[in-house]
């Protein structure tokens, strides 16, 4: 019996589908700009530790140095609950881009030159590879795992003038295609098969295009030629060898999905210093599929998950109630809504695009500019099953909105004459230096130890009231409630949890044994009552099986 949760568990490992809904995983956050030294810090003094550690970390820490019977022997030993997270226990996804690019003054240092490579050397804003190494192994250290934002389909724009102002000081000239720190040169980009005139895509319901022309002038390269397909493997391999455990692909719907596969495959297994023998990079694959372009989410099934942007559009439709859209509505949540197959989808409520009008999505995303409905967002995510949830944290930067668009969009990270500034902790535990830190905020953090409390539990007990006010459990595991009507809600309710008195995770936390916030008591029939105001300053309350006093 034990060998076979032991077989599971590796299978799951091997997948590049994991980590998607068994037991014992969680969420991901992804650091965006963060430097390299305080993603190593945040590791070990967040990450790691808090809410997230214990015997996780230790079981983790054991799986990692064993294999065969010894594994076995560690994954016997550890307690029912956990046993069939292995490796993945734990485990944060940061997403990073580690390889040098382009620098752009005008403007000055957008936050999207990272997505316009010079060369796979890897040094950027955030720091030189020996800091990214140092950085994956701390983090590796403490049970956080890295993964890596790969911009793989092309390289800077068309229309940047040759130089070597490139975070490595790397020359390049995209004017001529020659980039001779990798190298690639005029016959590895698809300017001979894009057929549109201009060169760039113009049109999405050619597929051809998407995939062969230049998105926004950015140097395409042709992906089909072994050459580079080896060049952008070497690249994935060398992060693979020093200890990342998978991938975001970038732009992922302007890659023909055989030519991504070639390259998966060209994938070394990951660094058995942390992970178990034959474990495969976890992949997942930016395509924003909204329905109606030719270039569906599915094709790229075969290679991995892939982000569902229908998600957070949606949800921020129904919480801001608009085109008659009302949280009653979400209890068939998830495929029944269209959506892709729940362990295909990689979710969010935003990403780095869409919470400033890049990529897609629309007026309807949810952001930490909206804080009330935004934590309900991301606490309907982590409570509900669907999908492998990926938890945003941001930076401020000044938003000026003209004709309704934000024309600072562009502005980078916090940074004093373009270097980026630390993140520095305050006293409250949040952070300065306009590092929002949304994944430091007690309502999200506490959200995402609910998801892992409720993991492989089923989707019961779901209540509403006609209209805005709902509620569902997890199993005996967990149940949250929310109000986000104009008007009080008070009922009694099934949670399906044992009797007893618990401390609501959104209003305060469990200390010793004592709540900070509000209390709820479970009657013996699992029934409890509740009542939350419409002006409360988070209108839902949630409870979990950790959370009892
Ligand atoms: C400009 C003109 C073009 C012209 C070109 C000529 O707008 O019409 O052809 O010059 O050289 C920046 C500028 C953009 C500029 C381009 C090239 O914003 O105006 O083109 O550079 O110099 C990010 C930003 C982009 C940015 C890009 C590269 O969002 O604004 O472009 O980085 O620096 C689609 C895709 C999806 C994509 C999404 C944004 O299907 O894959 O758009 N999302 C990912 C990333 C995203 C990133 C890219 C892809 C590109 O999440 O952050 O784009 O790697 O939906
Ligand atoms: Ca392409």
């Amino acid at each position: 019996m034990k060998f076979l949760l032991l077989l599971s568990a590796l299978g799951f490992c091997r997948a590049q589908y994991a980590p998607n809904t068994k037991p014992g995983r969680t969420s991901i956050v992804h650091l965006f700009e963060w430097r390299w030294a305080d993603i190593a810090l945040e590791c070990e003094r967040y990450l790691g530790p808090k809410g997230f550690g214990g015997v996780q970390v230790g079981m983790a820490h054991g799986v990692h140095r064993g294999v065969g019977g010894a594994l076995e022997q560690k994954v016997s030993s550890v307690s029912a609950k956990l046993r069939n997270c292995i490796s993945y226990a734990l485990q944060r996804v940061l997403s990073l881009h580690p390889n040098e690019n382009v620098i752009i003054n005008n403007p000055s240092r957008p936050w999207w030159e990272r997505y316009q490579p010079i060369s796979y050397k890897l040094c950027t804003r955030s720091g030189n590879e020996d800091e990214f190494r140092d950085m994956v192994t701390r983090c590796n250290n403490v049970g956080v795992h890295i993964y890596v934002d790969a911009v793989i389909n092309h390289m800077c724009g068309n229309g940047v003038s040759p130089g070597t102002s490139s975070t490595c000081g790397s020359f390049f000239n995209p004017g001529s295609r020659d980039f001779p720190s990798v190298p690639f040169s005029a016959w590895d980009f698809n300017d001979g098969k894009c057929r549109s005139p201009s060169g760039d895509i113009e049109n999405y319901n050619d597929a051809y295009q998407v995939r062969d022309c230049r998105l926004v002038g950015l140097l395409d390269l042709a992906l089909e030629k072994d050459y580079v397909r080896s060049k952008v493997a070497e690249y994935l391999n060398h992060l693979i060898d020093i200890g990342v455990a998978g991938f975001r692909i970038d732009a992922s719907k302007h890659m023909w999905p055989g030519d991504m596969k070639a390259i998966l495959d060209k994938l070394h297994h990951l660094n058995t210093t942390w992970f178990p023998e034959g474990s495969k990079a976890f992949i997942y694959q930016e395509v924003i599929d909204l329905g109606g372009e030719p270039i569906k989410s599915s094709d790229y099934f075969d290679n991995g998950r892939v982000t569902e942007f229908k998600y957070g559009a949606k949800l921020g439709t129904v919480l801001r109630k608009w085109h008659g859209e009302k949280m009653a509505y979400l209890r068939n949540w998830g495929e029944g809504w269209g959506f892709m197959p729940s362990d295909r989808a990689l979710v969010f409520v935003d990403n780095h695009d869409n919470q400033r009008g890049h990529g897609a999505g629309g007026a309807s995303i949810l952001t930490f500019w909206d804080p009330r409905l935004y934590k309900m967002g991301v606490a309907f995510m982590l409570a509900h099953p669907y999908g492998f949830t990926r938890v945003m944290s941001s930076f401020r930067w000044p938003r000026y909105f003209v004709n309704g668009k934000d024309i600072n969009d562009w502005i980078g990270p916090p940074n004093t004459n373009g270097v980026i500034k630390e993140v520095t902790i305050n006293p409250d535990t949040t952070c300065g230096n306009d590092w929002v830190c949304e994944h430091r905020w007690r309502q999200i953090r506490n959200m995402v130890m609910f998801r892992n409390v409720v993991d492989g539990e089923l989707f019961t007990n779901w209540w509403d009231n006609g209209s805005n006010q709902v509620a569902f459990g997890r199993g005996n595991k967990g149940f949250i409630i929310f109000n986000n009507d104009d008007w009080p809600l008070s009922s009694y309710l099934q949670t399906g949890l044992p009797a007893g008195t618990y401390c609501d995770v959104i209003s305060g936390d469990k200390i010793g044994d004592k709540c900070t916030g509000i209390k709820i008591y479970v009657s013996a029939d699992g029934k409890a009552h509740f009542s939350i105001s419409n002006n409360a300053e988070d209108p839902f309350i949630a409870i979990h099986v950790e959370s009892k006093l």
